[in-house]
């Protein structure tokens, strides 16, 4: 038999199981088809963008491995991006940073950028009918190279990254206006301590009052909405984050703009999935940067593990999936980078296929009525119910190869375009 065949049939089976347990697998696939997400540019290239002058700055962000076919120019990485978009079902966003715009030979330092710098990529994403996202980018610059941006004792340095910031909302603005598709503004910065601090208190408030400045500008909330990213230690601020979670989490409630949770910037016993019915309850909507920590990296490639599966489960089960935006967040060298968003991204879809299939009203009306018993036995059952087959028909009828014939596409591609970059 056909493998088309085989998938329509096994599909057809499945269907049946989930019907027994109330669940209508037709449906939950058009949810699935609106589940978008935003692919980090930076996984292509390794965050090196396209910047023209040489960088001298912090380390805060180190991609370790040396993976051949590194994408070194826009035309790569959009090229690469496109093997990706097309062997991952759904559509789906592209997540840049300020480094990449293209600055074509021109010396434009960060407080200098446009939306000019972006004409290429605006063009790129029309095109293909999807949407991008922004991100300032506070690191790796002579600027931020004793670890402080805009937290940064020194007003002239501030005033350097508030402008950066501003701008880089300008450009969102324009993303959002130009595809019809809004764009997020994310702001993440590295400032924090290798050694205890004295004076915690003299950081905050002056990160609380660049941010004030660059929130003071209006936008249009129709093209880009503002987030904010915290976490608890980074490469070389082991001690000291400015920009902690409560600090965010605050200031976003402050000024209700959305709040980004990175699944690698907690400690690793502390669950994101926990958070988002607590937070959302503050704030107008949030960020997701679906991230894997490995001990003190936060930026490992998602996989389909238990801590995604609970995060899709509580966006699913509370009904949030409008006010969550999803983003990967993740660079790893050592492998395929075009091979490395697929994995992620298709890791992210099946969990959010995983949560969706799961018989709600019944799990619920379990809990309200004490039967704690069946609803263990029943969430177990489902860890290894018909879902594969459902998977693979909706990798098929989005005209996506199933399974791992996409790894087949990826060498093919590997082998004739990547590995001749040299
Ligand atoms: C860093 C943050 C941030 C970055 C990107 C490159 O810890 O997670 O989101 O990963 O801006
Ligand atoms: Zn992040």
């Amino acid at each position: 038999m056909e493998t088309d065949k085989k998938i329509e049939l096994a599909y057809l089976i499945a269907k049946e199981r989930y019907a027994e347990m109330g669940v209508n697998s037709d449906e939950v696939l058009k949810e699935l088809a609106k589940i978008s997400l935003s692919l980090p540019c930076w996984q292509g290239d390794d965050i090196r963008g396209f910047e023209t002058f040489k960088i001298s700055g912090d380390t805060s962000l180190l991609v370790t491995g040396n993976y051949p076919g590194r994408a070194r120019n826009p035309e790569e990485l959009r090229s690469d991006a496109d093997k990706a978009f097309s062997l991952i079902p759904g559509r789906h966003r592209f997540n840049l940073q300020a480094i990449y715009g293209e600055f074509k030979g021109k010396r434009v330092d960060r407080d200098e950028i446009s939306p000019e710098y972006f004409e290429g990529w605006i063009d790129w994403a029309k095109e293909r009918k999807i949407g991008l996202d922004f991100n300032p980018t506070c690191f790796a610059h002579p600027y931020a190279a004793d670890g402080f941006t805009l937290s940064h004792p020194a007003p002239i340095i501030r005033k350097f990254w508030i402008a950066h910031c501003v701008a880089s909302r300008r450009i969102s603005e324009v993303f959002g206006r130009e595809l019809n598709n809004r764009a997020i503004t994310n702001l993440w910065i590295p400032d924090g301590m290798k050694d205890t601090p004295v004076d915690r208190r003299g950081f905050r408030d002056r990160l609380e009052a660049s941010l004030d400045e660059i929130y003071s500008v209006p936008m249009d909330n129709r093209f880009t909405l503002d987030s904010v990213e915290g976490k608890l230690f980074g490469l070389g601020s082991e001690s000291f984050t400015v920009g902690s979670h409560e600090f965010y989490f605050g200031y976003a409630i402050k000024k209700q703009l959305h709040l980004t949770l990175d699944a690698g910037h907690f400690h690793p016993t502390e669950s994101l999935a926990d958070k988002i019915s607590s937070v959302l309850r503050f704030l107008p909507g949030i960020v997701l940067h679906l991230s894997r920590g490995v001990r003190w990296d936060s930026d490992h490639v998602v996989i389909l593990n238990d801590e995604l599966k609970s995060i899709a489960q509580e966006i699913v089960r509370g009904n949030y999936l409008s006010k969550v935006h999803l983003a990967l967040d993740f660079f790893d060298a050592s492998v395929n980078r075009v091979a490395a968003w697929i994995i992620g991204a298709r890791a992210v879809l099946k969990a959010f296929l995983l949560a969706l299939l799961e018989p709600h009203e019944r799990l619920k009306e379990m809990e309200l009525a004490g039967d704690y018993t069946g609803r263990l036995a029943l969430l177990e059952e489902l860890n290894c119910h018909h879902f594969r087959a459902i998977w693979d028909y909706y990798c098929l009828i989005n005209a996506v190869p199933p399974g791992l014939k996409w790894l087949e596409e990826i060498k093919r591609y590997e082998t004739e375009i990547q590995r001749q970059r040299i």
